[in-house]
């Protein structure tokens, strides 16, 4: 492995340490609820949010470990949403990181208020400093946790998901299909990016770089999603395959052809590269995670 992807397989193996500490043990009063976020929380997955928000404030100049926070943040906020979207009232889903739904092992209502568990415990973990409080640090972290807030809302991703329920089975022009995905997906990924950098104390330029680099792969992550879940095996994917077509979904695939849609994210890639090109080394990291997503099988 490169010494880059040895750095973000210990960052890695950090925020999955960070995320078993931040939740309270299976036993703790009321145990079923924290069995089931426990459950979803630690199930795996890329963690590609927490690994953002570190090389995001890395790329700043910034300590990973003080933003530590935040990547347990986004981190539980996105699997809210993928504990509430594999709900039988949503995409009604039984497959999840490749293990059975959170609904389908604790029953839907105790998966409901596992996500609004997990969506509260994020801002908490966030806003929470020791003692004696940092003055600059509470001020940043609060900055964060309004544009965290902003980003999961009624025009980030929450606003998307309705959208995105909204258009099933009807047909949805290019500009529609930009707006819901650069909502429902792009807009916690964007957060991650500007959060971790805001955290470093970015501002100026280097701010409206990662901007611009957060935007690309924000959509590039659900273009390439688009892609996977038209051209994978549920298998690889560790969630259902096929469940657009299924559900007559508008994708990048059904609504502009799979060859346009990998242009598309090949095009976005290189627009996120090169926002990063001022930055220097210190957006290697940045830009390997850039690559990944737009090269990953899952
Ligand atoms: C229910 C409020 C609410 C919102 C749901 C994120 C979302 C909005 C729905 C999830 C449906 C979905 C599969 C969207 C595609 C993009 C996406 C978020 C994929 C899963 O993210 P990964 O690939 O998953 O980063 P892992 O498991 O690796 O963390």
């Amino acid at each position: 492995m490169s010494d880059l992807g040895e750095r973000l397989e210990g960052y890695r193996r950090e925020v999955e340490a960070a995320l078993d500490a931040s939740l309270p043990p299976e036993t703790a009063w009321p145990a079923t609820l924290h069995r089931a976020v426990r459950y979803s929380l630690l199930a795996g997955g890329k963690r590609l949010r927490p690994l953002l928000v570190l090389a995001s404030a890395e790329s700043v100049g910034a300590a990973a470990a003080d933003a530590m926070p935040l990547a347990c943040a986004v981190e539980m906020i996105h699997t809210f949403s993928l504990v509430h979207d594999d709900l039988p009232a949503m995409d009604d889903d039984d497959l999840r990181r490749g293990k059975p739904t959170c609904h389908k092992v604790f029953g839907e209502a105790v998966a409901i208020l596992a996500g609004d568990a997990l969506l509260s415990r994020a801002f908490e973990v966030l806003v929470t400093l020791p003692d004696p409080v940092d003055a600059e640090r509470l001020r940043r972290r609060l900055g964060v946790a309004a544009l965290l807030a902003s980003a999961v809302g009624t025009t980030g991703l929450i606003g998307g998901q309705v959208e995105d329920l909204e258009s099933e089975g009807v047909a949805v022009d290019a500009p529609t299909l930009e707006r819901i995905h650069r909502a429902k997906t792009g807009a916690l990924l964007r957060a991650c990016v500007r959060g971790g950098a805001l955290l470093g104390g970015a501002g100026g330029d280097e701010l409206a770089a990662l901007d611009v680099y957060g935007a690309a792969l924000g959509l590039a992550f659900q273009v390439v999603d688009d892609i996977l879940d038209a051209t994978e095996d549920a298998t690889r994917l560790g969630k259902t395959a096929g469940k657009d077509e299924a559900a007559r979904k508008a994708t990048y695939v059904t609504v502009h052809g799979l060859d346009a849609a990998r242009r598309t994210a090949d095009a976005l890639l290189a627009e996120a590269l090169t926002a990063l090109a001022p930055l220097g080394p210190r957006g290697e990291t940045l830009a390997l995670l850039a690559r990944r997503v737009v090269e990953r099988r899952a």
